[in-house]
């Protein structure tokens, strides 16, 4: 696999995703506030590598992670429950923004730290059953350029992208239903980077 995919650095996404469930900003935050993030908070997060269990077997994730909101936004995947830690002001800020801009409800952040080219994310759909039928993410990159990889569920067609450092991914109506996603290893990457996938957990459907 390249590790130097061709960086989208357009607002226009590859015509084989549909606008109704994906949108794109390359530029939400410019380079050097997005670059100054990521050094804040991958010095400064409480970072932690849980285990989940895969086909029966206990795997230590190949990344590490940290879950941020709310009080009330607990989370679960992989039968485990996450509970969240609290915001911190300048995530806090930034999900207030981003609510007022896209009129969506966030009330927390998975945040994923992908530390080289070997950490990595498998396929999955962000379709549990607390995110509601037709979850808003937005998908905040920092960092390394990465490859993200969407594959549609009914075709098996799969679209790559390269996640530059300050772009703005959203996903939204039937996406979830629809597409997997997954990061896959890289391994000439050797720079780290972050992910934040902000979203609108209701709890009470757990
Ligand atoms: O790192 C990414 O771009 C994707 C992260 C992701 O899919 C998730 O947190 O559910
Ligand atoms: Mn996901």
């Amino acid at each position: 696999m390249r590790a130097n995919a061709h960086p989208q650095n357009s607002n226009q996404l590859p015509p084989a995703l549909p606008p109704s469930m994906f949108s794109y900003q390359a530029h939400a935050l410019d380079e050097v506030k997005a670059q100054r993030l990521f050094a804040y908070l991958r010095d400064t997060l409480p970072w932690q590598q849980p285990s989940i269990q895969v086909f029966g077997k206990w795997h230590a994730i190949p990344r590490l992670q940290v879950y941020m909101g709310d009080a009330d936004s607990a989370y679960e995947y992989s039968q485990q429950r996450f509970e969240p830690v609290p915001w911190v002001p300048e995530l806090d800020a930034m999900r207030h923004r981003l609510n007022r801009t896209l009129g969506c409800h966030f009330n927390a952040v998975l945040i994923n730290y992908y530390r080289h080219g070997l950490d990595c994310m498998g396929w999955h759909s962000d379709d549990e059953p607390e995110l509601g039928p037709e979850p808003v993410i937005a998908s905040l990159s920092l960092g390394a350029l990465r490859k993200f990889k969407l594959r549609h569920k009914d075709s098996g067609e799969v679209t790559d992208l390269a996640l530059t450092n300050g772009s703005l991914l959203l996903m939204k109506g039937q996406s979830q239903r629809c597409y997997a996603h997954s990061l896959p290893k890289q391994r000439r990457v050797t720079q780290g980077r972050i992910n934040l996938t902000f979203r609108h957990i209701d709890s009470t459907l757990l």
